[in-house]
């Protein structure tokens, strides 16, 4: 310390107070780089989530990476130093005059530090603030040109960058993530033509068909303005009041009480661009088209009980989930198909392709599947990237156009609108997340932050002086479709837009058992937060129009009787549809692999340790993540007098953060388990939330304990609770091909 001191003669106060100790790390306050955990955490691509699979995370492979290089820091083995440059001697005290004396105005590092400090926060998204976010690529099946010039999807196997942002859309940063909510799907394509930005939801259809009704509708379902409450939800007063008074929010009501409004993951849910845009071929001929994501991994949602827990259990719930996935190479996959359709198909249907409230069945206008979308890396820095990311609906490439979708014509405004406050100004597109892979050349100039430094004399267009540059594209550029339109000036809504009800009733009779009575539910729950009984009456009368069945349900749940339908809108007869069996989440049940399900063997003192260990190489084999859980960390002692390392205990991991449970072997294991009330816990929520189980012989004393039944109701089989005997082990390899295969299918609600 002594050569330190000689070398670096700093903050000589501080060493006369405490000794020349403290001029360098005291011990264990360096770490062993060569530990793989260590390491993992100081790096980059950090793997430093609690629940991953073992070993550093593989290098995802991802195009925007390279570009990103040139801001990345990493503070590995390099001094401390001001934002000027400048090596700082001692982080730990202010400059003062004489050690118990004020501090000296001229301590410019300590003021550099806290003013930072100060301006940390940048305001949250107005709507959407919770999200998480990954690095991908979109990969290109076969050349479109015969509907598009747009470049990602000019050739066969043709990869283009793109970063992707999930949400909430009501709660603030910092919620929850398993609340009951739309789930934004936002993708930047870094093409090379510009910037894309595709900005949709996992729901196809919205709240309102016209942007002027946007701010009335967050201000309704935000937290109430006078005591700021309820946070992150829909269900209370001002919500429910503007809905059941803007009757063509009830087909959006639906999806939003089903299941979709509570996802199993951001990995498991579809993506809609929602409106309809156009597509532009080099010929400039048009079609119409609806873009649609479907994840490989099914789509799967969360039970409302379910949900409620994990927000007090891991708040984080799904955040976490997209992150590990992608640290463990289980990289989320997203199919993308189009809906294409002619303006004279348009014209036909019996709703308006520019209503955002409708949908068109993929049974009418299939799905074209034109490529994936692979997420394969995490962001380096949450803050840089995932927040500082700006979409735009206003961000289109030629090749793609909007149509006049009122909604859609009103977000193209807002959307960079917006941004100059979150991000403080007209330079936002110049922050590393939000830059193009093109170069960007134009007269814009100046601004608050600005980057580049343009040459040169010529800021303006027409010039001579800069020899005519940048200069016009002209039909290689960005060229908006020459749509004619001869019609009046008018405030007003097509006549089409009048019928609020059908699809609300087509999405209803496309539901499963299950699912209608989680629709149910969720109108019951909901409607019994809102304080105002005539609040709930008219919520009612709306669903009247949807269906009788439901609205009585509902009915009967707040206590009243049925009240006579809303009125309609129009005059016209609406259409009675078939049903869309696309529109149930039973037409998505995944690839039925296991792969990312999390699975608990519970065990304790005396388990058959060969058996969980058989048990756990096949979970890993095949792609699922095990873990085992006891009363307390430590090692359990095995039947076969070895130990087995727990990972996690029962009380910090309930069941409902799992996908599917395994008592382990053992009998005096199971004896041991019934002792801890968490194991009943756990088992009473597996069960309720229609998740496998697999048990032994032995272990049926517990589910007595928790008051299971074997059977199902009507007495037949329950193919998600396996009983095995852990006495043969042909029977034994059996159960566990079958807990398997109920693991990598949907949920089965028959329970
Ligand atoms: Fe919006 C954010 C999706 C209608 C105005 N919206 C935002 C995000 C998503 C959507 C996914 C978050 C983007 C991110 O991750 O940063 N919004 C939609 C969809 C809509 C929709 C699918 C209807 C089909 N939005 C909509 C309208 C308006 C806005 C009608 C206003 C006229 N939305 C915004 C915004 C936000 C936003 C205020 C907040 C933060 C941001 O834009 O960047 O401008």
């Amino acid at each position: 310390s002594d050569e330190i001191s000689s070398a670096f003669p700093y903050n000589e106060t501080k060493a006369s107070e405490y000794g020349q100790a403290a001029r360098c790390p005291f011990a264990g306050a360096t770490a062993d780089a060569s530990d793989p955990i260590v390491r993992a955490s100081t790096v980059s691509e950090s793997n430093t989530s609690e629940k991953t699979g073992e070993g550093p995370p593989p290098d995802g492979e991802n195009l925007q990476k390279g570009d990103l290089d040139r801001v990345r820091a990493d503070s590995d083995g390099q001094v401390l130093t001001t934002n000027q440059g400048v090596a700082v001697g001692d982080n730990q005290s202010s400059l003062k005059i004489g050690l118990r004396g004020p501090t000296a105005m001229e301590d410019f590092i300590l003021r550099e530090k806290l003013t930072h400090f100060d301006h940390e926060r940048i305001p949250e998204r107005v709507v959407h603030a919770r999200g998480s976010a990954a690095h991908g690529y979109f990969e290109n099946y076969a050349p479109l040109s015969e509907y598009t010039k747009a470049t990602p999807f000019n050739e066969a196997g043709k990869q283009t960058p793109v970063f992707v942002r999930f949400s909430t859309v009501a709660g603030e940063r910092g919620s929850s993530d398993t609340v009951r909510d739309v789930r934004g799907f936002a993708v930047k394509f870094y093409t090379d033509s510009g910037n894309w930005d595709l900005v949709g939801n996992n729901i196809p259809v919205f709240f309102i068909q016209d942007a002027m009704k946007f701010p009335d509708l967050v201000h309704a379902v935000k937290p109430e303005p006078h005591h700021a409450m309820p946070q992150a939800s829909s269900a209370h007063d001002t919500y429910w009041d503007f809905v059941s008074l803007m009757p063509e929010s009830t087909h959006m009501l639906l999806w939003q009480m089903s299941d979709r409004a509570i996802p199993r993951s951001y990995r498991m849910m579809q993506g809609f661009g929602v409106h309809t845009f156009r597509l532009i071929n080099e010929k400039n001929e048009s079609v119409f088209c609806k873009f649609h994501w479907t994840p490989v991994a099914g789509t799967h949602s969360l039970a409302w009980d379910e949900a409620v827990k994990i927000s007090g259990a891991d708040a984080d719930f799904h955040r976490r989930d997209l992150w590990e996935a992608i640290e463990s190479g289980a990289y989320p996959e997203w199919e993308l198909g189009l809906q294409i359709f002619t303006e004279e198909q348009a014209d036909e249907f019996e709703f308006d392709v520019l209503d955002s409230t409708k949908l068109i069945p993929v049974e009418l206008i299939p799905l074209l599947p034109v490529g994936k979308l692979v997420l394969n890396r995490n962001p380096d820095n949450f803050f840089a990237e995932t927040e500082q990311v700006a979409f735009c609906t206003a961000h289109i490439i030629p090749g793609i156009d909007f149509s006049n979708d009122p909604l859609l014509q009103g977000r193209i405004h807002s959307y960079l609108d917006t941004q100059l406050t979150r991000l403080g100004g007209p330079n936002f597109h110049e922050i590393p997340i939000n830059a193009p892979l093109q170069e960007i050349h134009n007269n814009q100039r100046d601004g608050m932050h600005r980057q580049n430094i343009p040459r040169g004399r010529v800021a303006y267009e027409p010039n001579s002086l800069g020899g005519g540059c940048p200069f016009q594209a002209g039909m290689q550029g960005f060229t908006s479709f020459p749509e004619t339109i001869t019609e009046d000036k008018v405030r007003g809504k097509p006549e089409k837009f009048a019928d609020h009800y059908s699809q609300a009733s087509l999405f209803w009779i496309s539901q499963s058992r299950a699912e209608k009575q989680h629709i149910i539910n969720a109108f019951r729950f909901e409607l019994t937060r809102v304080q105002v009984p005539a609040i709930r009456e008219r919520v009612v009368s709306l669903l009247v129009n949807v269906d009788q069945t439901l609205a009585q349900a509902v009915a009967n749940g707040l206590g009243i009787d049925l009240p006579v339908a809303a009125p309609l809108a129009s005059e016209i007869p609406f259409p009675v549809l078939d049903a869309s069996p696309a529109l149930s989440e039973t037409h998505y049940p995944g690839d039925g692999t296991i792969k990312t399900k999390r699975i608990a063997i519970l065990a304790a003192n005396g388990v058959n340790g060969d058996s969980v260990n058989a048990l756990y190489d096949a979970i890993l084999s095949q792609g699922g993540v095990p873990r085992v859980l006891s009363s307390q960390l430590g090692k359990i002692e095995t039947s076969q007098g070895d130990t087995l390392n727990v990972e996690a205990t029962l009380e910090t991991m309930p069941g409902v953060l799992f996908d599917a449970m395994v008592i382990a072997d053992g009998e005096r294991s199971v004896t041991n388990l019934a002792i801890d009330a968490h194991t009943v816990e756990f088992l009473r929520d597996q069960y309720r939330h229609c998740k496998p189980i697999m048990v032994s012989n032995s272990a049926k004393i517990l589910l007595d304990k928790a008051g299971i039944e074997v059977t199902l109701p009507d007495g037949s089989v329950d193919p998600g609770l396996i009983i095995s005997n852990e006495y043969d082990d042909d029977t034994t390899s059996q159960s566990i091909e079958q807990f398997m295969m109920a693991v990598g299918k949907p949920r089965d609600h028959s329970r």
